[in-house]
């Protein structure tokens, strides 16, 4: 088979690659190991930034966005047994939307199937080939039979675990990483959530962060030891130590109840430089990871997206490469911000453990930081700036 763009990953970044790339037509193939249904029933993200969202609609996949989604013009920070809002709107202008990674993908594969875009799921043991000459090309597995794609470039959209990142050559590529001595536990249950807008919250006891998905599910999360198994939470146990964590109006009203998902999820800080091996771009998970804490993974791989799209378009039209020459420098301008962005809140809310060295100095450091952030309108600016997404 031949196509000009073969896309390893049928997550959000590849398949809305893959989408815009038809509609500019330029051809392209789907690899995806999981199945479709599995790919539709991971939970994730939940915010989406105003570009990305703007961008669905723009791109005709906001209809059940608009209508299901959520807009949320602030959030608040519960801190030191209070909770202040930091308001999106006074400040930027701008909003976020609150709407599953789940139902995005969905809608995203709705749109891939409409469109007529390719897309193989449950393909083994994928390989990429010759990517620096003009023969590049992937080869992969299903049922049992070996399939070979020709093609111009290579999309490396396969998350953190894909193959497209470990494929490039130790000597070719940089890599900056922190990982941070703890993880989020989260839970999803069908109940009110708590407030109608996020909650994060301050405590020595650790974060925690009340999220939703609609008036009736809420999604939850505690900070809990890296290495924490999941059995030893049970619902009762998340809930106590939730409703410990929050300021005590909040906490009162609280509606618990049994929960449909709950995953232990690690903290880490991760960005592969370049995101270009010869033919080969590297897009979302695959080139970065950022903590949840800023809410950025999904909105970083649309940026990627977007901007792989317009070089590959430029490209197709002009036979130029100087867009996708500069596609890494660009895309990685804006990642390093948000990476800052997820760190800075990651170490201004979460108690780090006590036997590290830096800890007494961190939580001073910590005090100081949300003091300043909610005493400041400046610094609620620059937060709010950097929640709602930077432009690209
Ligand atoms: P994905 O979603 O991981 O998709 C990669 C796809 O590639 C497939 N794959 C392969 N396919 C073929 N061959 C191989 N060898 C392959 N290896 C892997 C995988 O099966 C998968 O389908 O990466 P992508 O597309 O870059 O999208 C990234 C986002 O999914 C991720 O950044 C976000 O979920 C991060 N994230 C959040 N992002 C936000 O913007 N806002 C949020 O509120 C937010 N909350 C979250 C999050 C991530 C979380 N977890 C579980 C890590 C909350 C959590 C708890
Ligand atoms: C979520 O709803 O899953 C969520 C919200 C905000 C975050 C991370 C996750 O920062």
């Amino acid at each position: 088979m031949r196509t000009q763009v073969a896309i390893i990953g049928g997550g959000p970044a590849g398949s809305l690659l893959a989408f815009m790339l038809r509609r500019a037509g330029i051809d392209s193939v789907v690899l995806e190991r999981r199945s479709k249904q599995y790919v539709l029933s991971r939970i994730r993200a939940g915010v989406i930034e105003q570009g990305s969202a703007d961008l669905f609609t723009e791109l005709g996949l906001g209809k059940r966005m608009s209508s299901e989604g959520f807009v949320h013009e602030g959030v608040a920070i519960a801190f030191a047994g209070n909770c202040q809002r930091i308001d999106f709107q006074a400040l930027t202008g701008k909003h976020v939307t609150i709407y599953g990674q789940t139902e995005l993908q969905y809608d995203l594969y709705q749109a891939l199937e409409a469109s007529g875009c390719m897309l193989v799921d449950e393909v083994q043991h994928v390989q990429v080939s010759d990517l620096d000459s003009g023969k590049s090309h992937v080869t992969y597995e299903k049922e049992g039979q070996t399939y070979r794609v020709d093609c111009d470039f290579v999309a490396a959209c396969d998350g953190a675990h894909g193959i497209g990142r470990v494929s490039i050559p130790r000597d070719k590529c940089a890599v900056f990483e922190r990982t941070y001595p703890f993880a989020w536990l989260g839970l999803l249950s069908h109940t009110p959530p708590v407030s109608d807008e996020l909650i994060y919250a301050h405590h020595e006891r650790g974060f925690a962060l009340c999220s939703m998905r609609n008036e009736g599910l809420s999604r939850y999360y505690v900070q809990c030891p890296a290495d924490d198994d999941v059995q030893a939470w049970s619902d009762d146990r998340f809930w106590n130590e939730l409703c410990s964590r929050l300021p005590t109006e909040i906490a009162a009203r609280l509606v618990t109840g049994p929960s449909i998902e709950k995953s232990v999820t690690p903290l880490r800080s991760f960005v592969l430089e370049p995101m270009r091996y010869g033919r080969m771009f590297l897009a979302g998970d695959s080139a970065h990871i950022v903590p949840p804490t800023g809410a950025k993974g999904l909105n970083l791989a649309v940026s990627d997206v977007v901007y792989l799209h317009e070089a590959l378009v430029d490209h197709y039209a002009t036979g130029a490469m100087s867009g996708l020459d500069a596609y890494s420098d660009r895309a990685l301008s804006r990642v390093w911000k948000a990476v800052r962005f997820s760190w800075w809140m990651t170490n201004t809310l979460h108690r780090f453990p006590s036997d590290s060295p830096e800890c007494a100095f961190n939580q001073r450091l910590q005090v100081a930081e949300l003091s300043y952030l909610l005493d400041s309108e400046v610094a609620q600016l620059s937060f709010a700036e950097n929640y709602v997404g930077l432009p690209y």
